[in-house]
């Protein structure tokens, strides 16, 4: 399988944040994602449920990959509007009853993931395998873009890439943090499949963004 863009909304032009949609969608990008934080369970917010709601009237081909950095993520569910096509990614650090929470989003026709931040250890997900259809590895401690990759990582999406393929699901790995024009295919070939780029690549400066997805996919094709 072809590797995945999931470019971060909360990179772009928060100023023309329809346009930003837009090109991404008519460039043939397979997701967007969207980060919604609580102020609680990271120390910033960014997207909120109703701006996330609204990307649903423009997206065409485009889907959503939705990543919660909140506590008890389902209160936030309804609001977001989450359903068929969504990504929905919650955090194992952040639920009570998680199973519960993946269940739900399943109910929803959208498809769980669970992300794990830097300090996790990948065992966690293994009790979570066969309930869900990814998985969002951490490469920088969550809640800021443009933050240091952390150290170990390249080391952490392989092992859990061989977590899932030993675990016979058919399940994707995603990345998250720092990935950057440098680290994208040494993320590639450690088997993430789907690639959230923000400020490391394709929303640098002065970057033509057309050009930047072209540059991107090859990259991790
Ligand atoms: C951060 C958030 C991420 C960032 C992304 C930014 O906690 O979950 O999705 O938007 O990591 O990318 P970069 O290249 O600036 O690290
Ligand atoms: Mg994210």
């Amino acid at each position: 399988m072809k590797g995945l863009l999931s470019p971060s909304l909360m990179c772009a032009d928060v100023l023309n944040l329809e346009r930003e949609l837009t090109v991404l969608d008519d460039l043939g990008v397979e997701y967007i994602h969207l980060d919604f934080m609580d102020n609680h369970f990271v120390p910033n917010i960014t997207l909120d449920t109703g701006l996330i709601k609204a990307t649903k009237r423009v997206l065409k081909r485009m889907k959503r990959d939705i990543h919660i950095l909140a506590f008890e993520p389902q209160q936030y569910f309804d609001a977001m509007e989450i359903g068929d096509g969504d990504i929905v990614s919650v955090h194992y650090e952040a639920c009570e009853n998680l199973a519960e929470v993946l269940s739900d989003i399943r109910s929803r026709g959208a498809k769980p993931f669970v992300a794990i931040s830097p300090d996790t250890k990948p065992e966690v997900l293994l009790d979570y395998l066969s309930m869900i259809d990814g998985v969002v590895v951490m490469t920088v401690y969550p809640g800021f873009a443009g933050r240091p990759i952390v150290e170990g990582s390249m080391e952490k999406l392989a092992a859990v890439r061989k977590m899932l393929d030993d675990s016979g699901f058919d399940l994707l790995m995603e990345v998250d943090g720092h990935v950057s024009w440098d680290l994208c295919g040494q993320m590639r070939a450690c088997g993430a499949d789907m690639f959230v780029a923000g400020s490391s690549s394709l929303y640098q400066k002065g970057l033509d963004i057309k050009d930047a997805v072209a540059r991107m996919s090859e990259l991790v094709k």
